[in-house]
């Protein structure tokens, strides 16, 4: 199988991460970059919507968005990273959580990168950094618990989020007042799945 692939891209982590958590072999990366408004070498064929990570397979059509791709190769790989329900809604609902703090935390770097400076609308920025905090105050408050469980697809979400704000959004300090979060970070970010996958510097 083929991955679409970008080293500093979260989502491309989450499967990077999946991969080196399970041991799963076969899986061969493909890099690519773009941006919504130059699609480059993005797997236009594979994806329709021109994005990263898209998975190539031999004996099927290719998979799109991490979400799905992480949940088939958990299933090839029978490692149990989405647990029966009633904690499946739960686990899911945490990578939703990740999932959506990635959104909106890679629409404030384009935001920056990609849009000219006259067009760029400081408050449409700021209400994305607003989703990115309430989202971590729920985690915080709501979610460790979870988090310190047995390993599952909503802690590898988690942990790809915040070290895409580490990677990007440094500034904004997402540790304070998130002590939890932070301490349960810092050891996460330790497992060799973590340390493997880390975006270049
Ligand atoms: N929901 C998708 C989001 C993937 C995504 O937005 N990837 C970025 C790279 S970090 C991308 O391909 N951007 C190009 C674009 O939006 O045109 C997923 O989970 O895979």
């Amino acid at each position: 199988m083929r991955l679409y692939h970008s080293p500093t891209s979260p989502y491309v982590r989450k499967v990077m991460v999946l991969l080196a958590e399970t041991g799963l072999t076969g899986v061969h990366p493909v890099p690519a970059s773009g941006t919504p408004v130059d699609p480059g070498s993005m797997p236009l064929d594979q994806n329709p919507l021109g994005k990263i990570p898209s998975l190539e397979r031999d004996d099927g059509p290719a998979l799109y968005d991490s979400r799905v791709i992480c949940r088939y190769l958990d299933s090839l790989a029978g490692s149990g990273l989405y647990p029966d329900a009633p904690r499946l809604w739960d686990s899911l609902t945490v990578e939703a959580t990740a999932d959506g703090i990635l959104d909106a935390a890679v629409l404030m770097v384009y935001e920056t990168r990609v849009r000219p400076a006259d067009l760029r609308f400081a408050p449409w920025v700021e209400g994305q950094w607003a989703k990115v905090d309430r989202a971590l105050d729920a985690v915080e408050s709501r979610w460790i618990d979870h988090l310190n469980g047995a390993l599952d697809i909503g802690q590898i979400a988690v942990g790809c989020a915040l070290g895409y704000l580490d990677f990007r959004h440094d500034s904004r300090g997402w540790r304070e007042s998130r002590p939890s979060l932070d301490q349960w970070y810092a050891t996460f970010s330790t497992r060799n799945s973590m340390t493997a996958t880390q975006p270049p510097a």
